[in-house]
């Protein structure tokens, strides 16, 4: 494992441009539950029944009661040295760009820079029936919600949760700053399972455009076999790790 820790700090401490990908592992430290882990939300729940639109349309209620919970028991969380490291390296390195698909908000609140939430946020609502000043979205950290499911302030119909379900897509600003990013020197998958696209993507076409690419991963994923480096172990252990060799 030191080896392999070494090399990559070596590698991070050689790139220009540094572009890291996380997933539901990084924030597993702070207590927030993965989706497909042992005791993670897909185990209790089908994805597709309730991250969908399509479910949300049948079932409005249901949607927002799962979503309601998880707002409640990540507003408990705090951020962990994962995403210390990860918000340092963001502040330090001039060109480092990270893309998460985590919507705790745990990198915003960590003070990354440089981020893009390609799969939304949580704590922020839209109008599901689309008005024009709902459409764009609002922030809302209101923890409960006094009603459920909660109203668009500007036109009274549904808020959704400004995520992005299976079969929708990704904001273009968003997916556009996630592509651009993959033209890098080291990319980085920390803390994913590799199985949802676009973003399970980035890698490969990172690894196209000549970075040198890495996992930090408890498990073997998808992208085990295509990065340079696999490092197995807690990305808030490895990660401390790797930077206080830089
Ligand atoms: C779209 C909602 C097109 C918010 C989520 C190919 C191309 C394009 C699309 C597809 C495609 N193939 C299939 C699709 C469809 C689909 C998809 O990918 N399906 C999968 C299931 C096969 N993709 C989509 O629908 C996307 N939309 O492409 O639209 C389009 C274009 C035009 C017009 C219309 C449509 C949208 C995808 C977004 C879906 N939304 N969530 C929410 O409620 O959270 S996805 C959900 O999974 C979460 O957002 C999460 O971010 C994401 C990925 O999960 P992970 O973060 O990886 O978490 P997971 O639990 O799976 O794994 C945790 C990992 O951490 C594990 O590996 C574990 O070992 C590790 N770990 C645990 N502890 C630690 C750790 N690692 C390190 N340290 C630790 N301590």
């Amino acid at each position: 494992m030191t080896d392999k820790l070494q090399l990559l700090a070596e590698r991070i401490r050689a790139a220009r441009r540094l572009t890291i990908l996380t997933g539901a592992g990084v924030s597993a430290a702070s207590g927030v539950p993965t989706f497909r882990g042992q005791d993670g939300l897909w185990r209790h729940y089908r994805a597709e029944d309730l991250a969908t639109p399509e479910a949300f349309g049948r079932n409005p209620r249901l949607v927002w009661e799962w979503y309601a919970w998880r707002r409640e028991k990540i507003a408990g969380c705090r951020p962990n040295a994962a995403h210390e490291v990860i918000a340092a390296w963001s502040q330090v390195f001039p060109a480092c760009r990270v893309v998460t698909q985590n919507v705790d908000d745990l990198h915003v609140r960590a003070g990354t820079r440089n981020l893009t939430r390609i799969h939304g946020s949580l704590w922020e609502l839209s109008c599901w029936d689309g008005c024009a000043k709902g459409a764009a979205g609002w922030r809302d950290e209101r923890v409960p919600l006094r009603e459920l499911p909660p109203r668009c302030p500007h036109c009274g119909g549904l808020a959704r949760p400004a995520v992005v379900w299976f079969g929708e897509a990704l904001v273009g600003e968003n997916l556009r700053a996630a592509l651009e990013a993959t033209a890098c020197d080291v990319f980085l998958t920390i803390g994913t399972s590799a199985i949802v696209y676009p973003a399970a993507g980035l890698v490969h076409d990172a690894r196209r455009q000549g970075a040198f690419t890495a996992e930090i991963n408890l498990e073997a994923t998808p992208a085990s076999g295509t990065v340079d480096l696999a490092v197995h172990g807690g990305a808030e252990v490895v990660l401390p790790r790797v930077a206080e060799r830089l």
